[in-house]
């Protein structure tokens, strides 16, 4: 990397509630879409890194799964990764969903940033959905917390007000070298970003609690000579009945779910690519320590 001067680097936390934004916020951030995006809840499982230069800043973007009250040793595992993101970020952004600013789980973030003496950026987000004079009272009564430095209103999904937050972020995180290479986007592996392609047309194309169930997984990847990919995946889920579900009448679920996440991979690998879907049944996924290494997450928590 060249020596640069006035560089400036920092890494910023996205937290908040599930379904807020924070995933959409760090695509737009960056510019180009890493993080999945779901309608339903809990769709982020792990941390994952979007590294975009603003000017002479570096931002090491922290998307984290969304906090709420876990009950299941994944949910358990999901909460940690996410204040883990928080504790070790220098900026941390609290994202709102504007339309639903009373939610308990926004609540308990900001009761516990309240307590832990930190102070947040709030990004009070999806202000297309809601009316201005909404939005001031909203913002005046989270602000009124103690546990905000600055109020940020912002549409994640149309880019509205993201300019503004960013420059603020470049000119708040520390002087220093940048930690990642120029042209690098993100710190995860394609095999796990391609994995998480295919978990987002689960989340998408399957409904209840099915992809709650489902774990996803590439097993193999095969770069073929005339410049294609050919990618393998395991899908698992937790009993034969989803697994059918899964499958669908003759295949054509795996089939609809395999063709979607295809296309998004060739649009995010810019090239051919050669999918390949297993759906296996492992009852115990969701208690097993290696599919939370695979995860990235801590089995322990
Ligand atoms: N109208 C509107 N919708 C938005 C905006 N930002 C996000 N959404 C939608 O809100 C839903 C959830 O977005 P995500 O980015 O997945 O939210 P998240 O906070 O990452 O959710 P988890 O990973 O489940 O915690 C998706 O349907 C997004 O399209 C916004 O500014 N305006
Ligand atoms: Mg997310």
């Amino acid at each position: 990397m060249r020596a640069r001067v006035g560089t400036r680097c920092g890494y910023v936390a996205l937290i908040g509630a599930p379904n807020a934004g924070k995933s959409t916020l760090l695509n737009q951030l960056v510019g180009q879409k890493l993080a999945i995006v779901t309608p339903k809840v809990q769709t982020t499982r792990s941390r994952l890194l979007g590294i975009v230069l603003v000017g002479e800043a570096q931002l090491v973007l922290v998307d984290t799964p969304g906090i709420f009250a876990p009950r299941r040793r994944l949910d358990r595992a999901m909460v940690a990764a996410a204040w883990a993101g928080a504790a070790d970020a220098d900026q941390v952004v609290l994202l709102v969903d504007a339309a639903r600013p009373a939610e308990p789980d926004t609540r308990r973030i900001v009761d516990r940033l309240v307590a832990s003496g930190r102070r947040a950026l709030l990004a009070l987000n999806k202000i297309d959905l809601v009316r201005r004079d909404t939005l001031l009272a909203v913002a005046d009564t989270l602000f009124r917390t103690g546990a905000f430095e600055q109020v940020f209103m912002i549409s994640a999904l149309t880019g509205d007000g993201v300019e503004d937050l960013k420059r603020h972020l470049a000119a708040a995180v520390p002087a220093g070298p940048w930690l990642f290479p120029e042209d690098q986007l993100s710190d995860a592996p394609e095999r796990w970003l391609a994995a998480e392609v295919t978990r987002e047309q689960m989340f998408l194309q399957l409904h209840d609690e099915l992809p709650y169930a489902v774990s996803v997984e590439t097993e193999a990847w095969t770069e073929r000579n005339d410049g294609s990919v050919r990618i393998d995946q395991v899908i698992y889920v937790r009993r034969a009945g989803q697994r059918a579900i899964v499958l669908g009448d003759k295949g054509s679920r795996i089939k609809a779910i395999g063709a979607r996440a295809r296309g998004e991979l060739q649009r995010l690998l810019e090239r051919r690519v050669h999918l390949f879907l297993f759906v296996k049944v492992r009852d115990n996924w969701i208690e097993d320590p290696e599919r939370y290494a695979a995860l990235g997450l801590d089995y322990n928590v």
